[in-house]
């Protein structure tokens, strides 16, 4: 990949962290960790990956996003705003009584919000029905779904993904963000899955493992998916639960966390010197 675009999806990632952050801070805590995993997929998804319209977050003709552990609404939102969905500003309503920013991602109330996730599982199914019914329209679109590995332990899942490649999806992207962690143990602990590679590849998707924290591996294996050959796609991304803030990826479960105004100040300190500093 060119280096000017590395470095603009780099810079991409730190913002959508620190508009995470921002959101997140302004309620007093928040699903830190999680978010902190994906923004370097976002990035490299909204980036450039995605065809999109953010002036115009219904066009019949784009791709979707299917954040299916719905908690990291945080990562979301800061890409969306980012992105100019709405204004910067509406992160500090997360959460607060007549937001559309809920703590979880809901289509009705935010721009851009493809699909209402949160109850973790159903995500997965809602993404097939909509990679099923863009095809049934005859639409070149893909839908990009994120899934968490502790959500993984959902029966729900595994009953989509056979059927997404029973039905071959190839316009589905499935995301899985090994972050090794869950809500409130380590995943290996909590109900190992064993070897998701080769797990997806027997329910019959092309599947590849990549560093996830990576916005150079991402885009490779993202552009994989751009053509379809009857197989769903699976990236199993390997990635670290508050990747970007070494702090917060050293607390072991930093699944929701408040954010101090110290640590506020620090933080986005520390993201906006990578951006000014040239390290991003
Ligand atoms: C059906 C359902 N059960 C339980 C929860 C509560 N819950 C929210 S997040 C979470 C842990 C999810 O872990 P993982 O998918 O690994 O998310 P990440 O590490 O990316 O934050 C749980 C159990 C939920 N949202 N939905
Ligand atoms: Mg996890």
């Amino acid at each position: 990949m060119e280096e000017q675009k590395t470095r603009e999806l780099k810079e991409l990632a730190v913002r959508i962290r620190m508009a995470a952050v921002e959101a997140i801070h302004s309620l007093g805590s928040g699903h830190l960790g999680g978010s902190l995993s994906i923004a370097d997929v976002l990035a490299v998804l909204y980036g450039g990956e995605m065809k999109i319209d953010p002036a115009d977050p219904k066009w019949e003709g784009r791709d979707k996003l299917v954040c299916s552990k719905g908690h990291a609404g945080p990562a979301v939102y800061g890409t969306l705003a980012v992105k100019g969905y709405f204004p910067y500003e509406e992160l500090k309503t997360l959460n607060k009584p007549g937001t559309r920013l809920p703590s979880h991602c809901d289509r009705n109330k935010t721009p851009g919000v493809d699909m209402t996730t949160g109850s973790l599982g159903q995500g997965t199914s809602l993404a097939c029905g909509m990679a099923l019914g863009d095809k049934l329209k005859g639409l070149d679109t893909r839908v990009f779904l994120i899934v968490g590995d502790g959500e993984s332990d959902e029966g729900q899942v595994w009953e989509a993904m056979a059927f997404a490649a029973a039905k071959k999806l190839d316009n589905l992207v499935v995301l899985l963000d090994w972050n090794k962690r869950q809500l409130d143990g380590w995943t290996e602990d909590v109900f190992p899955m064993g070897d998701y590679v080769a797990k997806f590849e027997a329910f019959g998707f092309d599947t590849v493992k990549v560093p996830g924290n990576d916005v150079e591996a991402l885009s490779a294996a993202l552009a994989r998916t751009r053509k379809g050959e009857g197989k769903p796609f699976a990236i199993v991304m390997d990635t670290l639960k508050g990747a970007g803030i070494p702090e917060v990826a050293e607390i072991e479960m930093n699944h929701s966390i408040p954010v101090s105004d110290e640590q506020y100040e620090r933080w986005m300190a520390q993201l906006g010197s990578e951006l000014e500093g040239g390290k991003a």
